[in-house]
């Protein structure tokens, strides 16, 4: 009797399994799949410099293609194995539910309905943005406060648009919404007169502002009207691969805490500091944990960098998108950037 319960009980449990892998395309082990391919899949932006977009020969670059590059070097120990798909903000989330992409790399921000209702997780912060509003320079304006009746360029699906609607609600304005979803469009309609104002993240802003034919005619409005927690995202169901992807950008921060970066991560495999000893896998056992190479987060550093690296050579004040570190400074320097111990 009790093993006949046993065995409808165990029969209910595969049953329900199975039900549930059929919802679920993420239930076969992404690492695996991965693996298989030979190359890791990445949702990324249509085109945003500094984060990701094409250069001129074609190559994918950016802090966001640096977060995807560093996934491929902890799995394969080769940054190089990537593939970039580009998505719109309408199409991110369904690629990545859909498993045409492994990851998505594309300044998403965190937000309670997102983390409970899309079967995804996000994987950690990569960018702490806030939303802003960009301006013609002619139209004299110089507080998000004084945009009362502007005509505004959004794109659907998008924290953005919802901001948008409590900023002006609570600040008893008016705006007509200009909703379109390519970037491009949007910047061309901006460009054109069709809006007054462009809104996303600030970091966006900073972005399309370099893009401009002449930068210097807009001005960014100096509010920012909501936060932003950008970062990689995975599909639920699959938690070594999401360890996989939280530890990855884990390593970068952590890489700069200790000091250890692209230039001098051979030098410091030599380091006596136990921490960095378990970082690059002098002390094996946390690339085993994770499924990987002991070698894991030495290949992150030495093909990518450590997180200021990043930092440095997409976004930060001396090129052209020119952001300072602010609140995306490590978190001994006023930051928020805190890397979870490496142990
Ligand atoms: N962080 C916001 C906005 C993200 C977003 O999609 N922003 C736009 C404006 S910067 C974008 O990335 N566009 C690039 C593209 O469509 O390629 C969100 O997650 O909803």
């Amino acid at each position: 009797m009790k093993k006949t319960t046993f065995a409808l009980a165990a029969a209910a449990l595969i049953a329900a399994g199975a039900s549930a892998n059929a919802q679920t395309p993420a239930r076969t082990s992404t690492l695996d799949a991965v693996k298989g391919r030979g190359v890791l899949t990445c949702g990324v932006n249509t085109a945003l410099p500094g984060f990701s977009s094409p250069n001129s020969q074609g190559v994918w670059q950016g802090l966001d293609v640096d977060m995807c590059k560093a996934i491929a070097a902890a799995v394969f120990g080769d940054a190089t194995k990537t593939k970039y798909v580009p998505t719109t903000s309408q199409q991110r989330f369904v690629a990545l539910q859909s498993g045409e992409i492994d990851v998505l790399t594309r300044n998403a921000t965190q937000t309670l309905l997102r983390d409970t209702t899309l079967g995804l997780h996000m994987a950690g912060v990569n960018f702490y943005d806030g939303q802003g509003f960009i301006v013609k320079r002619s139209m004299n304006v110089t507080s998000a406060k004084q945009l009362d009746g502007a005509t505004i360029c959004v794109q659907p699906g998008t924290t953005t648009e919802l901001n948008l609607a409590d900023y002006f609600r609570s600040n008893k304005m008016k705006f007509t919404p200009v909703v379109i979803e390519r970037l491009e469009e949007n910047i061309a309609a901006y460009q054109a007169g069709r809006c007054d104002v462009y809104t996303t993240d600030a970091s966006g802003l900073a972005s399309v502002r370099s893009n401009l034919q002449v930068p210097a005619d807009h001005v960014i409005l100096p509010e920012r009207v909501s936060k932003e927690p950008l970062g990689p995202m995975v599909r639920k169901g699959d938690d070594q691969w999401f360890a996989i992807v939280k530890w990855t950008l884990t390593a970068m921060i952590e890489a700069e805490e200790y000091g250890v970066t692209q230039a001098n991560v051979d030098e410091m495999l030599k380091s006596t500091n136990p921490g960095i000893q378990r970082m690059l896998g002098v002390t094996p056992g946390f690339g085993k944990a994770l499924g990987l190479d002991e070698k894991w987060a030495y290949n992150v550093i030495k093909q990518v960098g450590n997180y200021a690296d990043s930092y440095e050579r997409n976004v930060g004040p001396k090129t052209p998108i020119g952001l300072e570190r602010g609140v995306n400074d490590l978190w001994t320097k006023g930051g928020l950037m805190y890397a979870l111990p490496l142990r």
